[in-house]
């Protein structure tokens, strides 16, 4: 008999083959909801959850799961959106997938910080609009990139993927984290160990900082002041990190140069000021999009799910 599961979110179609072929699941066209998923949970009379990122995985749903659900494994690498603690009190076993979508993710923070260094959402909404006059050699300036200081918010696999794509154009790398690394790891990025003392330092600021209650508005007026005048700021982490009134500020007073963000505090439903804003560049909470990433991380969950139901230690458990 083949494991059931319940798979909460449209995948891959490489994923959806391999579950189809190795699982007894229930899949969905859109994406399922607590209600939903328990009660094909329970109809299903489920081994295992595939969650992602979006599904509240909190306590109340935790302590209405029934007992037969024996993993739920989240196909993303952060996982604030899981209550740990109730989870584990359940005798849950939780994994994520770490290590498959640091390199995409790595990439889009680059892919932000160069359109916003280049003004790019202002450069494609002229072209949208038909360019048709010619500007003076003094207009519409962006900021060199390459060369510039770079300060990262957390050191983990991300923030070193975006270290090493700092070096290849140029840039002096700071990072903040909660210890420093070893010099293998930091290759030369100095360490502050209190974010705040690297913000005065920083050109380009980016954060790679979990999300939750530790790090909520990290970012907000006292921090985003101490950033130097014509600073440029990314995040592609989680929008909890921020203050999104005090950055709103900081874009239009020009103290911020402009900003680039693929999450947001509220999403979809995102605070619609930030696309008014002009030198501040979106994308909806797509760093690990990649039809590879998105596929290796489907494959991880999968695999973590699979290892468990054969009475196997997961590859990714959030503890052991
Ligand atoms: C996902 C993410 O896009 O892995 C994470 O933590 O934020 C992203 O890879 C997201 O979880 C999908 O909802």
């Amino acid at each position: 008999m083949k494991p059931r599961l319940i798979v909460t979110r449209r995948v891959p179609a490489a994923v959806l083959q391999r579950i189809q072929t190795d699982f007894d699941a229930v899949v969905t066209e859109t994406e399922m909801g607590q209600e939903e998923t328990l009660s094909f949970a329970r109809s299903h009379r489920a081994d295992a959850l595939f969650l992602s990122g979006r599904f509240k995985l909190d306590a109340a749903t935790i302590a209405a799961l029934p007992d037969h659900v024996r993993i739920a494994a989240t196909c993303a690498v952060g996982f604030d959106n899981i209550d740990v603690a109730a989870a584990k009190a359940r005798g849950l076993i939780v994994t994520n997938a770490p290590e498959v979508l640091t390199d995409c993710t790595a990439d889009l923070a680059f892919t932000l910080i160069l359109n916003a260094c280049r003004r790019a959402a202002e450069y494609n909404a002229i072209m949208q609009q038909g360019w048709r006059r010619q500007f003076g050699l003094d207009e519409y300036l962006g900021v060199r990139a390459s060369g510039k200081t770079l300060g990262i918010v957390g050191m983990g696999r991300i923030g070193r993927a975006v270290a090493k794509r700092a070096r290849g154009f140029d840039m002096t790398v700071l990072y903040a984290d909660v210890a420093e690394l070893p010099p293998d790891l930091s290759q030369g990025a100095k360490f502050f160990a209190d974010f705040r003392d690297m913000l005065p330092h920083c050109d380009i600021l980016t954060l790679h900082a979990p999300g939750g209650p530790a790090c909520d508005r990290m970012m907000n007026a006292e921090t985003f002041a101490l950033l130097p005048k014509g600073a440029v700021f990314v995040n592609a982490a989680r929008g909890g990190l921020v203050d999104e009134d005090a950055l709103i500020d900081a874009v239009r007073s020009g103290h911020l140069f402009g900003a680039g963000l693929d999450v947001f505090r509220k999403e979809p439903d995102f605070d619609e000021r930030l696309k008014d804003l002009p030198n501040v560049f979106l994308t909806p909470h797509m760093a690990s999009g990649t039809i590879e990433t998105r596929t290796a991380m489907g494959m991880r969950a999968l695999d973590n799910i699979a290892r468990v139901l054969a009475g196997q230690q997961a590859i990714d458990p959030l503890w052991v």
